[in-house]
């Protein structure tokens, strides 16, 4: 079975792992945001394709919900020390990847090749492709003023409340190779658990990737990030509430208007969830284990396969 998975950070990451449980990985593909990409310390950093791989690869910090596991931090106390730039942490094992993206990117290699090896020698099985090789940038806008998102998120806390969002580059942002293909002979199309904002959100402000998911030829199912309508992490529901209104699975679909076929929603989001033209499918959406991983998973995955 081919499945195609649009993936934002840390809910993506655990929610592909399973997927690869449920169906063989060498038939999945996901289409990871690059809108939270920035430089820093002369690197290039790509934090949700990271976060994507190093889960994958069960190299990731499970609890800090970032980076790698068994992480030292030696690197970032001398930038600390030497006056450098050490807001956004970048600890020793993880700059060892960004030293070879970035010497690769350098190089001309595109964003999609580097990922590709990088994914293969972390053993990691499924396809992940970068939405795009171009330049694309989530940038929010504030009352504070406008910030690129990792000033937003991690430098400011992500505090101030975001009156807009826009997506510097993507006018003239390309799908990665493969991507269109992968959309197009999919069997199933999947919206990770992801801010539908920042994370998904920079994924379809690529045109021709929204334009394969209004014309697509499989079913698409999204999986809301929300439980009883908060975010298991992170400021989802604040932006829910602030940008679509409010955090029911209605204005969740809203976000997909036009692109999903259905949405699975948690037991807790049940209560009155009808939603016009999208099915929903209750589950326990919470995925703090392999069961819940693969219980999610399924849900998405039978949901789809019932609308074919
Ligand atoms: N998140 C933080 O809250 N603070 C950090 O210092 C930080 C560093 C970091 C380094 C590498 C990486 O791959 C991710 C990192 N993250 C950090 C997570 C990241 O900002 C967000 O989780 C994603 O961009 C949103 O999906």
């Amino acid at each position: 079975m081919k499945v195609a998975v649009l993936a934002g950070g840390v809910g993506a990451a655990r929610f592909l792992r399973g997927v690869v449980a449920a169906v063989d990985p060498a038939g999945v593909t996901a289409i990871g945001n690059v809108g939270d990409d920035l430089e820093i310390l002369g690197l290039s950093v790509s934090p949700d394709l990271d976060s994507v791989l190093y889960a994958l690869a069960g190299r990731s910090d499970e609890v800090r919900g970032w980076g790698r596991a068994d992480e030292t931090w030696n690197a970032l106390e001398s930038v600390s020390e030497l006056g450098g730039d050490d807001w956004f942490r970048l600890g020793d094992r993880d700059l060892g990847l960004h030293l070879v993206r970035s010497e690769a990117l350098r190089r001309g290699e595109p964003l999609s090749a580097v990922t590709a090896r990088l994914a293969a020698a972390l053993g990691v099985e499924l396809t992940l492709l970068p939405a795009t090789d171009d330049r694309l940038r989530t940038i929010v806008e504030t009352r504070a003023g406008a910030f690129s998102f990792q000033e937003w998120f991690v430098a400011r806390g992500h505090r101030d409340e975001v009156d807009r969002l826009h997506f510097d580059g993507a006018d003239s942002a390309a799908p990665a190779p493969g991507v269109l293909a992968a959309l197009d002979e999919a069997d199933v199309i999947l919206i990770a658990p992801s801010n539908p904002f920042v994370s998904i959100g920079p994924i379809l402000a690529v045109k021709a990737i929204r334009e394969a998911l209004e014309n697509r030829r499989a079913p698409a199912v999204a999986v809301s990030p929300l439980i009883g309508g908060r975010a298991v992490k992170g400021p989802a529901d604040a932006m829910m509430t602030r940008l679509a209104g409010g955090t029911a699975p209605r204005q969740v679909a809203d976000c997909y208007k036009g692109l999903i076929d259905a949405l699975v929603i948690d037991e807790a989001d049940a209560d009155g969830a009808e939603i016009p033209g999208v099915r929903t499918i209750v589950t326990r959406t919470l995925m703090d284990d392999a069961d819940g991983r693969l219980r999610v998973a399924e849900a998405a995955l039978e949901g789809a396969a019932a609308l074919r």
